[in-house]
């Protein structure tokens, strides 16, 4: 059986509203991507130098990072060298193939979250204004909530008016308890949420935090604050600290992404807006540049629409119309 079919199966398998949501959440980058590659292989029928040429770029486009791109491009030729592939019609399963290849890279990709076995397991979340963190707590709140697990919310952004009661909204909607107090110091009310945490025997803790990243010092002395203090309490904690990108803002999403990295220990991204973007190449361009995993996808706006990052429903999300094209 071909990888592709496999993907298939996985797709047919698998419960049906998850893979409605990648369906559904790719539909952006999945048009405008797959249409390009079938203008290609329409315009030309044998795979030629120019076809190479052109395939790069409409990666390159799709936002999945130059090296990447680079090391693809050099992967599929000497493929279809190997392979004596000579129609454009052949290469589509060796194309979707080799993406699949490039991300897993011969590693076993740890997505889950990991969980503390003795008290509260303790989630920090990170990343600048406006990407999704507040969003992202209150999804995977709902989840965990779901699940039967005991969840504290703790409102660390205590700067941007309306954060707090933001995420206060959430924990009333999803039925967890919201720690916070606005204007307080972000240390002082983390402090206060593990203490509760700790003594009232919570499951799973996450920390929403403000997204300043005006001036790297002052970001990094606030974290290494909050870390600290979540350390004093729990002193295996943060157990994950993830680092939350919104997909829309493209590359400059992972070089954030490459900031945070410098600043503190990133665990994991949370890359979110995944439905907004025709840019849904960046997956695979954070595991080359950044090599943190991707561990959860925002794919709407509901609490439902968050997903554990799949890379095997992503791939067939992206490419399926791609490669049915033919088999069909
Ligand atoms: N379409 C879409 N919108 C999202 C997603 N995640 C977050 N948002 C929206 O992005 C906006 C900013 O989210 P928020 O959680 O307040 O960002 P924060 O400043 O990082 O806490 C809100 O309008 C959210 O509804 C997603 O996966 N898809
Ligand atoms: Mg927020």
């Amino acid at each position: 059986m071909g990888l592709f079919d496999k993907f298939k199966n996985v797709f047919k398998t698998s419960n049906k509203s998850q893979v409605e949501l990648y369906d559904k959440g790719l539909e952006k980058t999945r048009n405008d991507f797959v249409s390009k590659l079938t203008l290609l292989n329409k315009k030309y029928k044998k795979v030629n130098n120019e076809y190479f040429e052109e395939l790069e770029e409409i990666l390159i486009m799709a936002d999945i990072g130059v090296e990447t791109v680079m090391t693809f491009i050099d992967r599929l030729k000497k493929r279809v060298k190997h392979e004596n592939i000579i129609d454009s019609e052949d290469l589509k399963e060796v194309i979707v193939d080799e993406m699949f290849i490039i991300y897993v890279n011969n590693e076993v990709i740890i997505n889950k979250i990991n969980y503390s076995e003795i008290g509260p397991t303790v989630v920090l979340f990170v990343g600048v204004n406006g990407v999704g963190k507040t969003t992202t707590i209150g999804k995977i709140a709902h989840k965990l909530v779901k699940e039967g697990k005991k969840v504290l919310l703790i409102a660390g952004d205590t700067f941007r008016a309306g954060a707090v009661e933001q995420i206060e909204e959430w924990g009333n909607r999803i039925g967890a308890r919201v720690i916070g107090g606005e204007n307080k110091d972000p240390a002082s009310v983390i402090y206060d949420g593990l203490e509760i945490a700790k003594k009232e025997s919570y499951d799973v803790v996450l920390i929403d935090t403000a997204g300043r990243l005006q001036n790297k010092v002052n970001l990094m002395n606030e974290l290494e604050k909050m870390n600290k203090v979540i350390g004093k309490l729990i002193p295996s904690a943060p157990h994950e600290t993830l680092l939350v990108i919104d997909a829309t803002t493209g590359q400059n999403g992972i070089s954030q992404a490459k900031s945070f990295k410098e600043i503190t220990n990133i665990t994991g991204i949370v890359l979110t807006k995944l439905d907004g973007t025709a840019k849904g190449g960046i997956v695979l361009a954070i595991k080359e540049s950044v090599g943190i995993p991707v561990k959860f996808v925002g794919l709407g706006e509901r609490e439902t629409d968050l997903q554990v990052f799949d890379i095997e429903k992503y791939i067939y999300g992206l490419f399926k119309d791609f490669v049915e094209d033919h088999t069909c």
